[in-house]
């Protein structure tokens, strides 16, 4: 079958963020990508001012009708991220709410993209947008602040995140939700099972990525596994976009290949896509680190080599 994604989200002429993160691994991944600009941008947020402009609603919708008008609009994979403008995610809402009802098979991952560490980076009010978006949705990829925003419940404690969880999945009807670059505090790292705990001597720091998948079950409302990474120091922009496109890609529900006979369908396919794209994305990561240190002295801001192999994700 052929597999078509559309990418709703920002371009920027300079650096990988956006669509330009998301398109080249998909395409390498086997999909056709269709791409529609959010933002047509000279670079991302990031550097304090960017020249270009946003996608208007009129102009969104004008590109959705028009493609559904030739017959174009057909993916079996949607995906959105950076929408900065609520009128604009309001646009976006109603062609997720079209393509699910023409097409209830259609996988959706949603990444509600807003901020980072306690900063929103869009206008306030795409907030309660994302909210009544998110029962279209078949995976979302939060950080940490974007749950807290969501769920409006403080991450402080275990009981706070099981809570958070059980409202995205019960309240707001998501199916799958990864949460990727948590910074493992000590109240985390001390519930996690020792097998996921990274080992004590590791001179590197870790960052925890959970998901949690609901399950038709009251007494367990959702599966959750877990995986640490090692922490690359540096800062690195798109790479919440490129894990995204990953898991989207890697994400296979029903595993209906022609190759299911040699390679069984995987009992946990959220989990396992969510797995790969880690691996991948470390990868990727690993290789701009390495190539930042070939920048001049100016230009670098890490301190330290150190890369760990990643473990695997597990149940927790
Ligand atoms: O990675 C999210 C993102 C995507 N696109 C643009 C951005 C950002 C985050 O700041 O500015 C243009």
């Amino acid at each position: 079958m052929e597999e078509r994604v559309l990418s709703v989200q920002s371009h920027v002429a300079f650096g990988y963020v956006g669509g330009k993160a998301a398109a080249f691994p998909l395409q390498c991944l086997g999909y056709d990508v269709d791409l529609v600009n959010t933002v047509n941008f000279s670079n991302h947020a990031g550097y304090g001012r960017s020249g270009g402009s946003k996608t208007s609603a009129a102009e969104l919708d004008s590109i959705f009708e028009a493609m559904e008008y030739n017959e174009l609009l057909r993916p079996t994979r949607l995906l959105t991220g950076y929408i900065p403008d609520a009128e604009a995610l309001t646009a976006v809402s109603r062609l997720a709410e079209n393509l699910r009802k023409k097409k209830p098979e259609l996988i959706y991952l949603l990444d509600p993209v807003m901020g980072d560490a306690g900063r929103l980076y869009v206008a306030a009010d795409v907030v309660p947008v994302y909210r009544n978006l998110l029962p279209h949705s078949t995976i979302i990829t939060p950080n940490w602040f974007e749950v807290e925003i969501l769920t409006e419940i403080s991450l402080t404690s275990v009981s706070a995140l099981r809570r958070a969880l059980i409202k995205l999945h019960k309240d707001f009807g998501v199916p799958n939700v990864a949460i990727s670059s948590i910074p493992l505090t000590p109240w985390l790292s001390e519930s996690l099972p020792s097998v996921i705990r990274p080992p004590a001597d590791s001179e590197s720091e870790h960052l925890l990525c959970i998901t949690s998948s609901s399950i038709s079950n009251d007494v367990q409302p959702s599966e959750v596994h877990a995986q640490c990474v090692p922490l690359l120091p540096g800062y690195f922009s798109g790479v919440g976009d490129l894990f995204s496109s990953l898991v989207l890609a890697h994400y296979k529900p029903s595993n209906a290949s022609s190759l299911s006979s040699v390679f069984p369908p995987s009992q946990m396919p959220f989990s396992d896509a969510v797995s790969q794209a880690l691996t991948k994305t470390h990868a990727v990561l690993s290789k701009t680190f390495e190539y930042s240190g070939l920048l001049p002295e100016e230009e670098r801001s890490v301190t330290d080599d150190e890369k760990d192999a990643v473990e695997p994700i597990r149940k927790v």
